[in-house]
């Protein structure tokens, strides 16, 4: 993806290639099981107990569908731990000339990292890497606070369509 357009934004100035300090920006590996990917999870939600196994049964059911899943990671590489994460799910469909369905998921940069635009870089990458993939249309759900934040990528709330739920 080109990045360039992005960067002018970013104050000081950090790019996908160059995150930060000792930051390495990346899609999520089996490793990060051990680099606190689900405990960094659990900042945004309740995670569960999840074990090694169920995570890389996950891990290589998602990996089984080509294009389906963008888990973007970034890692400290000095402590080696995960950071903050993104992710870009595609839902492939027969509407729209056999068009796809981007959802934006799973957004949480971890609390000692907050404050340097590594939420901004994730969703900048991530909305640039939609289109690309076939999506024709991106969404995502927030909070009432975060609504200012993903108005900044372009997302909006769409007239007359509402959010529905059912929980399980
Ligand atoms: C937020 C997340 C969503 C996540 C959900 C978990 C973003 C943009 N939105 O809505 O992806 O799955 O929280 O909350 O990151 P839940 O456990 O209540 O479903």
């Amino acid at each position: 993806i080109d990045f360039s357009k992005c960067n002018g934004e970013y104050k000081p100035k950090i790019s996908n290639k160059n995150p930060g300090d000792n930051l390495h920006l990346r899609p999520l590996s089996l490793g990060d099981f051990d680099r606190g990917f689900l405990k960094l999870l659990s900042e945004l939600t309740k995670v569960g107990d999840v074990s090694q196994k169920q995570f890389a049964d996950r891990f290589h059911q998602m990996k089984a569908c080509p294009g389906g899943y963008f888990i973007t990671v970034l890692e400290n590489t000095e402590t080696q731990e995960v950071v903050a994460t993104a992710t870009l799910a595609v839902e492939t469909k027969f509407i729209h000339s056999t068009g796809a369905r981007g959802r934006i998921e799973d957004v949480v940069v971890s609390k000692q990292y907050r404050g340097k635009q590594l939420g901004k870089l994730l969703l900048d990458c991530l909305t640039l890497l939609a289109p690309k993939v076939g999506c024709y249309k991106l969404s995502l759900e927030c909070k009432d606070p975060l609504v200012d934040f993903y108005s900044t990528f372009g997302f909006s709330k769409e007239v007359n369509q509402n959010y529905m739920v059912q929980r399980f």
